[in-house]
């Protein structure tokens, strides 16, 4: 049949239609992406607040001749003229009602008008406001010893407006408790971020040293408006190429960016990378030519960035190389580093990620028993990184016993902020309250009070340094993070670094106003969606202290019936050892005996089933199906409850959600929407898998009220996820 003119026009209208459609659905000029993070400075509009503000800041004077001195002047320009459009004004003379920024170094006015004291405890970093005279006139000052100091606390000025809080009169004084607050990148150079779920990596690679997107200088205002002062660009997996000059070069072009911020950059390197890219015959730390070829190539380094800040090592772990292949020990290998990098100042992060199954030993004991003995024998600037729990980054894990037990080295903290294990970037996690779980928790190594942040922060051995790393969850997606709730996992990472001891609603509640709404109802709806998250997850994914179930290889979903791989840590039967009589891994005396590696009364406290906080049991215990739980509850039906509570709860997170609709930005509202729909399915998928699985050994039917599993095992079991983000990087032939 000819196709007429007449139904061509018809399709046409009706193509058009749907286009106009979508175009309608998907368009948002002026809605909010994502790309501004927390700092979106929205205008105050003609608010009382803002007029309170106006008249207190009518003029901002910036002493400082640096170059970050330059970046304050630049952030103040932006967020103060988008704020408080139209009242600002810049002057180097000071006068009354001023915002007035300074060192005692770079202002003789501000040095005059402080008292010794004054800016004696905020060290190096630390900072004050405070509303007070300066040569007569009263000004809001924020003031620091470094330029850097004063950065913090212009970004901490700017929070206070941006949360609403009044700034009439100003008391602050602020300093990190932490020496070393620095973002893991696990990216490689092929842009590939091995546990990245937000896109590419957001180094380019390719085009650097010439080519300086506007995201570097973006990523560098968001750190260092938490505090964060360290980056470490590429992958603990790494590979030796990243010393290169070829490399170094392009390192040395994001220093030069990141160091007005006061943002370090560190390396991971690759152990082998005296044999691989220096050609010796070995890279064994006992030949003194590879200690050379390292203080060679740390001068080479320095040489381009003056302020580098040092190496990042997985050593002999999941197949890296390391000093054990050469039968040399950890303290070897980390001090031949240290020696390369001590003239210039430079530090070692050497992780305690280390597991091997030659070893024979249960998996969550091997950091302990490989680090403990090697307490006193490293150089004064190597810090142990330690992940927070002994296994790896699960939903839930009791703090590493390492945190408490090395009174002569300093165990810095790793935080994983991408969600590897934790639903990638479609599910809603807070991990504030995971954080604070974990530094709040009292290790007792020196008596009550030795939290595991006193540990971190170096205040309970006084160590000399001190430092805490996060995994980062940022790639080149346009949002960053992949979910714009998942922003405030970064964000809470740098305020806990540099404060351990602030609570995650406080730092949630902050943190919704800044990239939300000040509006009550959505920060208080956000904040309570934000703080339930994480035991939400816990419960349809691992309750009770179960770990590592997750698929194989990406992690994604649930897998708890894997058995056969290589290894047996790597198969999830292994870390729930479900049977006919029970459920949860002995780790007590009878068993494993991991609970010994902790202090009393700790492990007192974890060796009965009838003291340990039920959120632990499975992890410490194997507990037979129908032992009662403190609800009465026999735990079959309990393990039960938690999952359908999970699924329930993260349907529920859905709709509390959707009754913000046209009380926060359309398209910030629509995007979690979307992802909350997605978390609120996946819940259900774990629940029934995990549920239907266990459900073979315990031969207990489903408690009464609950609608049993949609499904079949076997269905659950066939499922396959061949391009699932994140896992290790394809390899190319
Ligand atoms: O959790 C595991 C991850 C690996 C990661 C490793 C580590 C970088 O699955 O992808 O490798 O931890 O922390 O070294």
């Amino acid at each position: 049949m000819m196709f007429t003119s007449y139904m061509r026009t018809a399709v046409a209208i009706v193509l058009l239609a749907l286009v106009a459609n979508n175009t309608i659905a998907q368009f948002h000029f002026n809605d909010e992406d994502g790309y501004r993070l927390w700092l979106k400075y929205d205008a105050l509009s003609d608010t009382p607040i803002a007029n309170t503000y106006a008249k207190k800041i009518t003029t901002v004077n910036v002493t400082m001749p640096s170059a970050t001195g330059t970046v304050i002047q630049q952030e103040l320009r932006y967020a103060l003229g988008a704020m408080l459009p139209g009242t600002l004004h810049f002057r180097d003379s000071i006068n009354d009602n001023q915002l007035l920024i300074g060192t005692p170094a770079s202002s003789s006015a501000i040095k005059k008008s402080l008292s010794k004291k004054d800016l004696k405890h905020v060290g190096d970093e630390g900072f004050i406001i405070r509303s007070q005279t300066v040569a007569g006139k009263n000004v809001t000052l924020i003031a620091a010893n470094s330029d850097i100091g004063a950065l913090y606390g212009t970004f901490h000025f700017l929070r206070l407006l941006q949360t609403h809080q009044s700034i009439a009169r100003l008391d602050i004084s602020e300093s990190p408790k932490v020496d070393v607050r620095m973002l893991n990148h696990w990216d490689n150079l092929s842009r590939y971020a091995e546990r990245g779920y937000a896109g590419q990596s957001i180094w380019n690679w390719h085009k650097l040293p010439d080519y300086l997107d506007q995201r570097y200088y973006d990523y560098a205002r968001a750190n260092a408006s938490i505090g964060l002062n360290g980056v470490s660009l590429n992958n603990v997996n790494a590979t030796p190429e990243i010393l290169t000059p070829q490399y170094l070069e392009k390192v040395a072009a994001l220093a030069d960016l990141f160091r007005p911020y006061g943002i370090k950059v560190y390396l991971s390197i690759n152990f082998s990378s005296p044999h691989i890219i220096g050609g010796l015959d070995n890279s064994d730390p006992a030949n003194p030519k590879v200690g050379q070829w390292w203080k060679n190539k740390a001068n080479e380094i320095y040489q381009r960035i003056p302020n580098f800040g040092g190496f990042l090592v997985k050593a002999n772990s999941e197949g890296e190389p390391g000093p054990g292949d050469y039968g040399r020990s950890h303290d070897m290998g980390a001090n031949m580093l240290a020696d390369a990098l001590a003239p210039h100042g430079g530090i070692v992060m050497w992780r305690a990620f280390v597991y091997a199954h030659e070893s024979g030993e249960e998996r969550s004991k091997q950091a302990y028993s490989e680090f403990k003995p090697l307490d006193g024998k490293f150089r004064d600037n190597v810090l142990i990184q330690v992940k927070n729990g002994p296994i790896d980054f699960q939903p839930r894990e009791p703090f590493s016993p390492l945190f408490g037990a090395t009174p002569k080295t300093p165990m810095m903290m790793e935080f994983q902020v991408t969600q590897e294990y934790l639903g990638f970037s479609t599910h809603l996690v807070y991990l504030g309250t995971l954080y604070e779980e974990v530094l709040k928790t009292d290790t007792w190594a020196k008596g009550q009070g030795s939290t595991v942040g006193r540990v971190v922060d170096g205040s309970l051995f006084n160590n000399s340094i001190s430092g805490m790393a996060g995994v980062s969850n940022i790639g080149a997606d346009r949002n960053w993070t992949g979910h714009i709730m998942l922003q405030s996992n970064w964000y809470v990472f740098g305020r806990m670094a540099w404060d351990h001891e602030l609570t995650a609603q406080a730092v949630a509640e902050e943190w919704a106003r800044m990239t939300l709404s000040n509006d009550w109802e959505v920060v208080n709806t956000v904040t309570q969606i934000m703080m339930n998250s994480r035991e939400i997850a816990v419960n349809y994914m691992t309750p009770l202290g179960l770990a590592h179930m997750m698929g194989t290889g990406h992690h994604y979903g649930p897998a708890p019936w894997v058995s056969e791989l290589g290894r047996p840590e790597w198969n999830p039967v292994y870390y729930h050892r479900a049977d006919k009589n029970g459920i949860g891994v002995n780790r007590t005396p009878t068993g494993e005996s991991a609970i010994e590696q902790y202090h009393e009364p700790v492990r007192k406290l974890y060796s009965s089933t009838e003291t340990i906080p039920e959120e632990f049991l499975l992890w410490f215990h194997h507990v037979p199906w129908d032992h009662t739980m403190r609800s009465g509850r026999p735990l079959w039906d309990e393990l039960v409850h938690h999952y359908y509570q999970g699924a329930e709860d993260a349907a529920k997170m859905k709709t509390t959600w959707d009754g913000l609709e046209g009380k926060i930005d359309p398209y910030q509202f629509k995007q979690v929407q979307m992802a909350l729909g997605i978390q609120a399915k996946e819940a259900d998928w774990w629940r029934n898998a995990c549920v239907l699985y266990f459900q073979t050994f315990s031969d207990m039917p489903i408690p009464e009220g609950l609608k049993a599993p949609k499904g079949t095992l076997e269905d659950y079991k066939a499922m396959r996820f061949p391009f699932a983000p994140g896992n290790t990087e394809p390899r190319r032939h």
